[in-house]
């Protein structure tokens, strides 16, 4: 192999992004990827263990772990942590009755190690439901600003109209680029 076939495979490599989806099981995480693929976000069903898809997104590679949110499913989530860029954690925003459960379960990964230099996005998905918290709302259930540890950043969005999907997925991107490739976060797309 040559030097600049080598380089060029490093440097392929190094715009490749992993990005870990997770959060309680229902929340809408496969529906946000599939309306990001633009299948047909009607024929969804329970993640009962894990799928990556992968997207370009400008210059970027996008590797997107999604992961089963049933309680039985959590433990396995740590096998999911390493190499991480960013952790998007979606929300049903209309599932007012388990939102100290996933404040909770948001709680333990933010303490998780392996996390630590990820990038969070908080997606509070099912914007279209009559009823749902804003995402001012959840930003205080789960207490986003007390977060120091991460970079972060709240989205409210609807997998089913596809409102604020990509420019979600587009901010993370920019920030895990600003952070690992340029040092800032500034039109990395
Ligand atoms: N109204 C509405 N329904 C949604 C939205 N996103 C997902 N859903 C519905 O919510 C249900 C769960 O969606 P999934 O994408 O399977 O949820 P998940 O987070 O992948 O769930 P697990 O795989 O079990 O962890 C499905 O019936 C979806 O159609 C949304 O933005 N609005
Ligand atoms: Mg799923």
């Amino acid at each position: 192999m040559g030097l600049l076939t080598i380089i060029r495979k490093n440097r392929q490599k190094e715009r490749e992004m992993r990005i870990l989806f997770l959060g309680l099981d229902n929340a809408g995480k496969t529906t946000i990827l599939k309306r990001l693929n633009g299948d047909d976000v009607r024929e969804v069903s329970p993640t009962l263990g894990f799928e990556i898809k992968t997207f370009v997104r400008g210059k970027y590679t996008l590797n997107i772990w999604d992961v089963g949110g049933q309680r039985s499913l959590r433990p396995y989530w740590r096998n999911y942590f390493e190499q991480t860029d960013a952790l998007v954690w979606v929300v049903d925003s209309s599932d007012r009755l388990r939102m100290d459960d996933c404040k909770a379960e948001l709680d333990g990964l933010l303490s998780e190690d392996r996390l630590a230099g990820a990038t969070l996005l908080v997606f509070a998905n099912k914007q279209d439901l009559d009823g749902a918290l804003s995402d001012a709302e959840i930003r205080d259930a789960l207490a986003l600003r007390s977060i120091m540890s991460h970079h972060w950043k709240i989205i409210p969005c609807s997998a089913v109209t596809g409102e604020n999907v990509v420019e979600g997925v587009d901010w993370v991107v920019n920030d895990v680029a600003g952070r690992l490739y340029y040092g800032s976060v500034e039109s990395s797309l």
